[in-house]
């Protein structure tokens, strides 16, 4: 016999991501241009996240700033930024911008310059054990992001320091502002990788709901520090979007964000 609570889990989840895509064609429509792929392509993850993994005491750093969007659609569809707040998304003055700063609520840090992330919120994660707290830090960071070295570093300090209250999430979409990751400086094989520098590694598929929650439960388990490798779509969710899957920015005319709209609107009438 299914599940009936988790089938309940998968619904209510699925909804929230199909909200959270609404929203992102909301902000990118007003300017006419946003991170429209990386918004879509995290809705998945977003809503198991901040829609029952992360717990009050959790803290979530969020390493690739462009894909702030994510994080602004995740932050309002759980009441923490208004339907006005999100439509000033990458307009001039605007709080709500395309990379984020760290003072805005829902934001740990400053993820403009890539890769600084996983030191961050390995810092925090020792911090966090310091005092005695149990608080568990999830940080996402874009599989581009793992050209850095600075994100090897931390993963080094991460199990040197046995941050069993860690949790990296890798959002590997395969693609980077320059083209594909595998022909800009390939990555992989990015299981065994996280592996050798001492990282429990756990591979999924960023857009099955029940995966990523099972992926991300696992890690949080795991007695030392672990790594959700989310294999992701760029523009998931939106059809009209394959032929932006290899575009890092979006910029496109009213009729385009239209159709989208409609689509994810369709799409949410389905769920509800
Ligand atoms: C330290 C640093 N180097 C370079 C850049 C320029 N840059 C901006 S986005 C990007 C691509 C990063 O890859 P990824 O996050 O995987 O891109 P996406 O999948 O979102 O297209 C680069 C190199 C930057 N912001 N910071
Ligand atoms: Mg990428």
């Amino acid at each position: 016999m299914k599940d009936l609570q988790n089938d309940t889990a998968d619904r209510a989840q699925a909804y929230q991501a199909a909200r959270m895509r609404r929203a992102v064609i909301e902000m990118c429509r007003g300017p006419g241009q946003g991170y429209a792929g990386q918004g879509l392509e995290l809705a998945d993850v977003m809503a198991v996240l901040f829609h029952g993994h992360l717990r009050e005491q959790d803290r979530f750093v969020l390493s690739t700033g462009h894909a702030a969007i994510a994080l602004y659609a995740a932050l309002w569809s759980i009441g923490r930024m208004t339907d006005e707040q999100i439509r000033t998304y990458g307009y001039d003055g605007t709080h709500v911008e395309e990379s984020p700063l760290d003072d805005l609520d829902g934001f740990e840090v400053t993820g403009g310059s890539l890769g600084q992330g996983p030191s961050q919120a390995a810092g925090m994660a020792l911090g966090e054990r310091m005092r005695g707290s149990d608080a568990h830090v999830v940080c996402e960071v874009s599989d581009g992001e793992l050209q850095e070295g600075s994100v090897w570093e931390a993963v080094m300090f991460a199990a040197a320091r046995d941050l069993s209250n860690l949790t990296l999430l890798v959002n590997d979409n395969g693609e980077q502002a320059d083209g594909a990751t595998a022909e800009v400086l390939g990555i992989g094989p990015l299981a065994p990788k996280f592996e050798a520098f001492g990282l429990h590694a756990i591979s999924v598929d960023g857009h099955d709901i029940p995966a990523l929650r099972d992926a991300l439960d696992a890690a949080r388990a795991h007695d030392g520090p672990a790594a959700v490798i989310a294999r992701t779509v760029p523009g998931k969710g939106v059809t009209t979007f394959d032929r932006f899957a290899r575009v890092h920015y979006v910029r496109t005319d009213a009729d385009t964000w239209q159709n989208a709209a409609d689509e994810l609107d369709a799409a949410l009438a389905a769920l509800g």
